[in-house]
């Protein structure tokens, strides 16, 4: 078999244009436009490319945006207290703080400061614990942006063994949970794995619907999957390629080349997770100028 592509560069633009539209109708029902605040700590090449793609993403659909730059050397406290002042302003419908933060900030601290009612990340311990217990939410933009993905090409779930390989908090973690919801999307049966999962193939082997979020080059090849499996690469990984213009080139955590021949259904890296995990923030940031989550 040789897979069919998952174009999520086509769909988080269709994504894309249907918020453009929601906000117009918002905006024309005599509101002001949401606005999202980002707020930068310190300098990270791929972090400035990341926020660079949410800005774009914004003034497509009518999102204002600022960014609030901060030099690495801040403090805890002076962090929390910028943060505090943003939960205040009734200006700010969306905060989101670009990770990964300086060694010397906790993420999880800075998280629990924003108000979960602008949480457009999805990671304040509220929106986790609700999505959790089935309760409306902010849902984490990737694996929210993974279910749109299967909603698109009707890609069914129910029943089916889904196996995700990385336990993160912003992937792993939500995206096993959603997967494995009984009411409305998911209802499949997942495994979680991690760097102490022993015999990953055997994991990897059974899995209808393999979702990769390790963070590590060529992890899973050819081999390690079963004929038919639905494949989501969620890995950005820069490697040096000295005939790139840039000096690398972006891979994600699966062999594509071997995979691609096993699986019915693959996302490419780039243009598959990655841009709807920024069009799903959008729409967060939507929901959240709509208080659709957290009504008054
Ligand atoms: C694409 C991210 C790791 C650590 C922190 C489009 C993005 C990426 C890829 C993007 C990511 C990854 C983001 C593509 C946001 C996704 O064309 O394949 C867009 O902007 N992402 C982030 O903000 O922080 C990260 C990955």
């Amino acid at each position: 078999m040789s897979a069919k592509i998952i174009d999520g560069k086509k769909v988080a633009k269709l994504t894309r244009e249907e918020v453009r539209q929601d906000v117009e109708d918002w905006v024309k029902d005599g509101n002001r436009a949401p606005f999202l605040q980002v707020v930068l700590v310190g300098t990270n090449p791929a972090s400035d490319v990341y926020v660079g793609a949410k800005t774009r993403a914004c003034k497509e659909v009518g999102i204002q945006t600022d960014t609030k730059r901060l030099p690495d050397t801040i403090s805890a406290k002076e962090l929390k207290s910028t943060i505090h002042k943003l939960n205040n302003d009734d200006s700010v419908d969306g905060i989101l703080v670009q990770l990964p933060l300086p060694n010397h900030l906790s993420a999880h601290d800075v998280i629990e400061a924003i108000d979960y009612r602008k949480d457009v990340d999805g990671f304040h311990p509220m929106n986790v614990g609700r999505l959790t217990v089935g309760e409306p939410s902010f849902r984490s933009c990737t694996p929210a942006g993974i279910m749109e993905l299967f909603k698109h090409y009707s890609i069914p779930s129910k029943s089916k063994h889904a196996v995700i390989v990385g336990a993160s908090n912003i992937v792993g973690r939500p995206i096993s949970i959603l997967l494995n919801k009984e009411e409305g999307e998911g209802k499949a049966t997942t495994t979680v794995c991690h760097k102490y999962t022993k015999d990953l193939t055997r994991h990897t082997i059974s899995a209808d619907i393999l979702v990769v979020a390790a963070g590590q080059p060529n992890l899973i090849k050819g081999e390690m999957v079963k004929e038919g499996c639905v494949v989501v690469d969620v890995g950005i990984n820069r490697v040096a390629d000295e005939t790139k213009e840039k000096g690398y080139t972006l891979v994600g955590d699966c062999h594509f080349e071997s995979v691609k021949e096993k699986a019915s259904w693959i996302t490419p890296v780039p243009g598959g997770v990655g841009p709807m995990t920024v069009a799903m923030l959008m729409k967060n940031t939507l929901l959240a100028a709509k208080k659709s989550i957290y009504p008054e």
